[in-house]
């Protein structure tokens, strides 16, 4: 039986691939950080089948014994500070954790068990400015968040240890992936989350920010396959994993508030700009300058044929259907809340 390690096993990721690995017949161990309240994230319904260890990515000594408990024969690092907006705020932490984390990953492994596959999660929000389109995995890195920089430091100290000490290490650079249990502050959850309260009537209007960013959106139980595969390979070697389809956060919000019954139609330009419903006339989208970026990326496109070829990974979620899945399930959330709110 195989033993896997994962970082970050409670957020969205680190769930589906529990979720994979269980399936394959891994023993599944998973890093998680102490709270004051113990929550298993996005675990909580398989937490009896995860052997969950105590640690944080900025305690070198909490992961050697994570390593040495475990005896990993594969370590996928997948814990980050992953909010953009949040990496402004906190940039000393968000590079700590992304950054020399990693690096205190590397080490442990290099200690305890050099032999270990690494997966790093890598983004393409190195990619930032983009120098070239669609990017690929040769295409120049520009990044433009302290959390694209950190990210940047942990996918060259991951190239740097597979080149210096012949780790079996290697990063995924994957682009945006959502799903049903993205976090609420990301732009998709927000919109399908809201979409479902204002069908109900728990709430008037959603607040955005930059409408005409893109993004190249696909499903993480997708985009875990792609992790296992890299790391079934011979050689250890970076993948962009990606859909080839870019839309603005515009169309992912027609799409979505469609999927909720509403038809937005948009008035007004720039900082004015509303999403109105046409059929009564409602306001459901304002723009507000609280969730512009100090600096943005504006698109992001990837071409996924290495991943196509070498892994012979393919993405089987439609962007149609992600959009839906992600809408129905926060409305059966909300009929879930409304209905327990009622009661209590
Ligand atoms: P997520 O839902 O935000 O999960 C992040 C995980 O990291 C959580 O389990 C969190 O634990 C853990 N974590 C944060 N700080 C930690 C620390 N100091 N020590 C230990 N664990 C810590 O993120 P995700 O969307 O699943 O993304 C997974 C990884 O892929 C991240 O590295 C992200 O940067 C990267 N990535 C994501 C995307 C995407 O579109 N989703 C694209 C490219 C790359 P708590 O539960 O305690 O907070
Ligand atoms: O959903 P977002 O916050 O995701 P972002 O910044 O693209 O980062 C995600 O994907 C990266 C991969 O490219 C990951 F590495 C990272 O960990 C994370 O998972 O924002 C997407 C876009 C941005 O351009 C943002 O300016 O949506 C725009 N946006 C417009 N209004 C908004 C909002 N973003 C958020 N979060 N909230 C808004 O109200």
């Amino acid at each position: 039986m195989k033993k896997a390690l994962i970082t970050g096993v409670t957020g969205q990721d680190g769930s589906y691939l529990a979720e994979l690995l269980l399936e394959k017949g891994y023993e599944v161990y998973g890093v998680m950080r102490r709270k004051s309240v113990v929550n298993y994230g996005n675990t909580a319904h398989i937490k009896d089948d995860i052997r969950f260890i105590y640690a944080d990515m900025t305690d070198v000594t909490s992961l050697i014994a994570a390593m040495r408990q475990s005896e990993a024969d594969e370590v996928y690092n997948l814990a980050a500070q992953s909010f953009v907006a949040t990496s402004w705020e906190q940039p000393i932490a968000t590079t700590d954790i992304d950054a020399l984390g990693v690096t205190n990953m590397l080490e442990a492994i290099r200690i305890i068990k050099p032999a270990c596959r690494f997966y790093q999660a890598s983004t393409s929000e190195m990619f930032g400015l983009v120098q070239e389109m669609p990017q690929t995995e040769s295409t120049p890195f520009y990044p433009r968040s302290p959390y694209g920089v950190a990210k940047l430091y942990g996918h060259w100290i991951t190239k740097n240890y597979r080149e210096s000490y012949g780790l079996h290490a290697g990063s995924g650079i994957l682009f945006n992936h959502e799903s049903e249990r993205r976090g609420k502050e990301f732009v998709t959850r927000k919109i399908t989350a809201a979409a479902a309260q204002i069908k109900l009537g728990a709430q008037q209007y959603v607040e955005l920010g930059n409408l005409d960013a893109k993004r190249d959106w696909g499903h993480s139980a997708d985009y875990v396959r792609a992790m296992w595969l890299m790391l079934q390979q011979k050689e250890p070697d970076d993948y962009v994993i990606a859909t080839n389809e870019t839309r603005t956060i515009r169309e992912f919000a027609e799409r979505a508030f469609a999927c909720a019954g509403f038809d937005i139609r948009w008035q007004g330009e720039g900082v004015n700009e509303t999403g109105v419903d046409a059929r009564t006339g409602h306001t459901l989208i304002k723009v507000n300058t609280r969730f512009f970026r100090p600096a943005e990326v504006e698109i992001l496109l990837g071409n996924p044929a290495k991943a196509e070829t070498v892994l012979g990974w393919k993405r089987e979620i439609s962007f149609s259907e992600l959009v839906e899945r992600m809408v129905k399930h926060d409305i059966a959330l909300a009929e879930r809340e409304l209905k327990a709110a009622r009661q209590s």
